[in-house]
């Protein structure tokens, strides 16, 4: 009687809590997050227990005659002082100055989930050899790295060093916690809470030499557990796993996202952990750790002397603990100890704690940060080479009704003089919600609407989730049923969530049959109505599950495999992009680039394509984020990456808007995106004042495609990020440190968007002792270091063009990129005070992979010194038809010169007309007229 009244309630409370839901999220009044659909540490029993280890001798001890050396590392077992159950070590110098090492169980009772697909190869080791012993550790040296790593036995702990410096030690702290598989051994409720907490490790360590009856904690929530409505069963019991990570000398650490957080991370004792699990948040709150709907398990470290990365490969939920020693002390505390002779080195610690899977860890030891950058995505990859149109302004809104207002957009664009590449549509151009379809009655003539488009030279991009509407006369459910491609129920039927359409079942994209499959469905033949013109949006891909625990799947759920949701949680979403992106390359034969875009992602998803940071809202807090959300993504290897802009939920103002626009413009990702509820806010639906701001934000933009182009070219080949935080290039500047309201675009352009209502002036940072500074628009020069009081008007975005480098751009803004791949260069050249310059330019077709296959790019080298600006190859396997030249060179910081020579070899030498601002000591010279994949060279005389 009583369970079945504890049923009628529950599913009374179930009932509820959908209504909740959606209530929540067609009104969408109270513009907060409700924290009670998320967990907190404490509400996440693994978690809760990895977190209740407090500091203290490690009860692991290593076996040091089980130590095996091989070619490709080292294996030792380390037991368990209390338990007695043993683990692996595997452990391995790697080339370009990278350790990795691997923990799992001995006898695991199950086998346990590694990650696969993420690393792009097996990472090439590096000969470890035995360079010192004693009885309690031995010394490794690794062979070409400048790095030693002791492995001390009792209590284990590893220990990395430069020359005679710590770089960085592993479970120092005592923190290594792996849950053994084991078998359920009493009924719950039936053992002694006393007993629970003194079978804690660090309680046992003590005497660790007399080993005891082996203890296993079997707390509540160990082999189920319960949040919400939901429960989740754990046959296997709990197998979560958790290190510790001492960082002497670092007192900054970034990475980890997804996170609406400043960049620099927070220490987060007294609090919650940042949380990785990817989630579909309603309304997120902003300076928070609370997960968000992507993961990318990647750590960087800085000192102004020393970069490091920890990558934390595990795809389960995660939690990231950060302390620190200094955390807490002012300045003056810091100085005195400093002048006493009394401080300790400033030390960072950082602990992972993660559901399942076993330990897997990168140690990126850098030195510097573009060295981690290379190092991580020599593992993960590097970000795909977009396609060219894919950097233009995208126009998005939930929804665009129908083709004739799709339509209608598009001729909004060309009446009021705005350029754009993209128009998007959501979920409602499908039929009821089943992707891959059109609605028949808006959408009746897709393929003529994409025709009409392409005539524009515009794309369209069509949403795809990966939720499928369980309806038997839909092709695409019936056949991921039919072919067993779903995720199941713990019970092996298929799992169904609630979503968009209804009842849904979830492909099972850990399966490589259902990547495949899903890729199929991209063929111009599957996906009727569409064309080369159509790209694609991945949205919904965590997975969001309306009725799931924390609006997502139930970790019980079952993938290919064998593997428990729990364990593949994390990377449900990387695959869904890489499945798609996949379709996209086969649909042309492998000839097209892709372009598609996720809301959910992981390391190494910036192979795929773009990201962005879901759903924000139109206010200005949530414009100012989006510097340190991008940053943080673009320091883990997804350069990729935007912000909705206007803001996702609620209606901005004028103000807002172009703000937000100029913002946009600047950033890598720029589409403008809206809720369903909103008012219409195309640009031309502004008052006259706003739209011409707005215009010439667009056309910064679209100037600078040949920049931005080239950037993406350099992340592509060398895993440097697009957008940077200012101490990436000023890593010794304390200052640069904690910057979140600016940031650079590669090495040259220094940008401070406005983002506060009302302003009338920005306080800019310039760095860099002997740097000068040229403000794009006004082409005056600042000295850096400096804070620079800028004052600002509507129309202001303060962007700096740094002494020293060259940027290209097109000065014609038309319709679309498109329109303008084969324009006229203009070069700007901002010379430092040595009188040089650098820069350079990559351009090819701008949509194939021929630049790849067939070595069809050019990639040109701007140098200026001795009044002389030379262009050559800066690779000479890449030839390109183009017709693009030279149309005009500005040179910021020169002085007047009496004559201005073209030099190009095999012709006479002509003159170039020129003129010379004296008051801002700027120099244009006109009409070089050289093509650009020529060799050629300017001389001022
Ligand atoms: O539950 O497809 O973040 O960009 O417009 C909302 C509708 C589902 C969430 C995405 C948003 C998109 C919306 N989607």
């Amino acid at each position: 009687m009583a369970a079945v009244v504890e049923v009628v309630a529950r599913r009374r409370r179930y009932r509820m809590g959908l209504m909740l839901v959606f209530l929540g999220l067609f009104m969408g009044n109270a513009l907060a997050v409700d924290r009670s659909n998320f967990k907190t540490c404490d509400e996440s029993s693994f978690c809760k227990r990895q977190r209740s280890l407090r500091p203290g001798l490690s009860p692991y001890r290593a076996l040091l005659d089980s130590l095996q050396l091989g070619p490709d590392g080292l294996t030792v077992q380390l037991v368990h002082e209390v338990t007695k159950v043993v683990l692996v070590l595997e452990l391995q110098g790697l080339q370009k100055n990278m350790t990795r090492f691997r923990l799992d169980e001995l006898q695991p009772l199950h086998p346990r989930y590694r990650v696969s697909d993420v690393l792009v190869a097996d990472p090439a080791p590096a000969r470890l050899s035995v360079s010192g012993r004693d009885d309690n550790s031995v010394e490794l040296t690794v062979a070409e790295g400048p790095y030693k790593i002791i492995l001390t036995a009792k209590p284990f702990r590893l220990d990395l060093l430069e020359g005679r410096s710590l770089l960085l030690s592993v479970n120092a702290r005592g923190l290594l916690e792996f849950e053994h598989q084991r078998h359920r051994r009493v009924p719950q409720g039936a053992r002694d809470p006393a007993e629970v907490d003194g079978a804690q490790p660090e309680a046992a360590a003590g005497d660790g030499d007399k080993p005891e009856e082996p203890t296993e904690r079997e707390e509540p929530g160990a082999w189920e557990e319960t949040f919400k409505t939901h429960s989740d069963s754990k046959p296997y019991g709990p197998t979560s796993v958790g290190l510790d990570f001492s960082l002497p000398g670092m007192e900054h650490v970034y990475g980890i996202p997804e996170h609406a957080d400043s960049l620099r991370l927070k220490v987060t004792e007294g609090g919650e952990p940042y949380r990785l699990y990817n989630l579909d948040v309603f309304q997120y709150e902003l300076d928070n750790p609370m997960a968000l709907y992507g993961s990318v398990p990647v750590l960087l470290a800085h000192s102004p002397h020393r970069d490091l990365g920890i990558f934390w490969l595990n795809a389960a939920e995660t939690w990231v603990d950060i302390s620190s020693n200094t955390a807490g002390k002012t300045l003056f505390g810091k100085m005195l100890d400093y002048l006493q002779g009394s401080g300790e080195t400033p030390q960072t610690d950082v602990r992972w704690m993660s559901e399942s899977g076993i330990i897997d860890v990168f140690l990126l030891l850098g030195p510097s940060v573009f060295d981690v950058f290379r190092q991580y995505t020599s593992l993960t990859g590097t970000q795909a080479l977009p396609p060219l149109f894919s950097l233009g302004y995208h126009q998005s809104r939930w929804n665009y009704r129908d083709e004739a207002d799709v339509l209608q957009v598009d001729q909004g664009f060309d009446d009021h003089n705005f350029p754009c590449d993209v128009i998007w549509l959501d979920i409602e151009h499908a039929d009821g919600k089943r992707y891959f379809t059109w609605d028949p009655s808006r959408f009746p003539q897709p393929h003529s609407m994409l025709q009409h488009l392409a005539s524009k030279r515009r794309k369209l991009v069509a949403i795809v989730d990966p939720h499928i509407k369980v309806d038997s006369g839909y092709r695409v459910h019936e056949e991921l049923r039919n072919q067993g491609l779903y995720v199941k129920t713990r019970d092996g039927s298929d799992y169904e969530g609630w979503c968009w359409p209804g009842s849904a079942g979830y492909p099972d994209f850990i399966n490589p049959a259902t990547r495949a499959w899903w890729a199929s469905m991209f063929s111009f033949d599957n996906y009727e109505g569409s064309a080369p013109n159509l790209f694609i949006w991945n949205d919904m891909n965590e997975p969001s599950v309306f009725n799931g625990p924390e609006v997502t799947m139930l970790k019980d759920a079952q993938h290919y495999g064998g593997w428990e949701h729990r364990d593949v949680h994390n990377i449900y979403g990387f695959y869904v992009h890489m499945a798609t992106a996949e379709g996209l390359i086969q649909r042309s034969g492998g000839v097209e680039r892709p372009f598609v875009l996720s809301r959910a992602f992981f390391a190494g998803s910036q192979r795929f394509g773009a990201v962005w940071t879901g759903d924000n809202t139109a206010e200005w807090d949530h414009l100012k984020i989006s510097i340190p959300m991008c940053l943080s993504m673009g320091l883990v290897g997804l350069s990729f990456c935007g912000a909705d802009v206007g803001g996702f939920f609620k209606n901005p103002d004028p103000e807002l808007l172009v703000r937000w626009y100029q913002m946009g413009a600047f950033q890598p990702f720029f589409r403008a995106h809206a809720h369903l509820d909103t008012v219409r806010r195309e640009p031309w639906l502004l008052p006259a004042q706003h739209q011409e701001v707005i215009r010439e934000a667009l056309g910064q933009r679209y100037s600078l495609l040949p920049y931005w182009y080239t950037l993406f070219y350099r992340a592509h080949i060398e895993g440097v990020p697009v957008m940077r935080p200012l101490w990436v290039q000023y890593p010794q500047d304390v200052t640069t440190f904690s910057i979140d309201d600016q940031f650079l675009l590669g090495d040259a352009l220094l940008v401070h968007p406005v983002s506060d209502a009302g302003a009338h002036g920005v306080q800019v940072y310039l760095p860099g002792s002997g740097e000068v500074w040229y403000n794009i628009q006004s082409y005056q020069k600042h000295h850096g270091p400096q804070t620079l009081y800028l004052p600002v008007t509507l129309s202001s975005i303060p962007v700096f063009q740094r002494g020293g480098t060259v940027v290209p751009r097109w000065m014609r803004v038309r319709r679309s990129s498109d329109c303008m791949k084969d324009d006229p260069i203009t070069l700007f050249v901002a010379l430092s005070p040595q009188g040089m310059a650098q820069g350079e330019l990559f351009l090819d077709d701008g949509h194939s992979f021929n630049y790849q296959t067939r070595q069809e790019f050019l990639l040109r080298r701007f140098s200026f010194s001795q009044n002389t600006l030379v262009s050559s190859s800066a690779d000479l396997r890449g030839h390109f038809e183009t017709p693009v030249w030279i149309e005009r060179v500005v040179i910021m910081g020169a002085e007047k010169p009496a004559t201005v020579v073209l030099q190009v070899p095999g012709s006479p030498e002509s003159h170039l007309s020129f003129q010379h601002n004296t008051e801002t000591s700027t120099l244009v010279v006109r009409k070089p007229g050289v093509s650009v994949a020529s060799d050629w060279s300017i001389q001022l005389r």
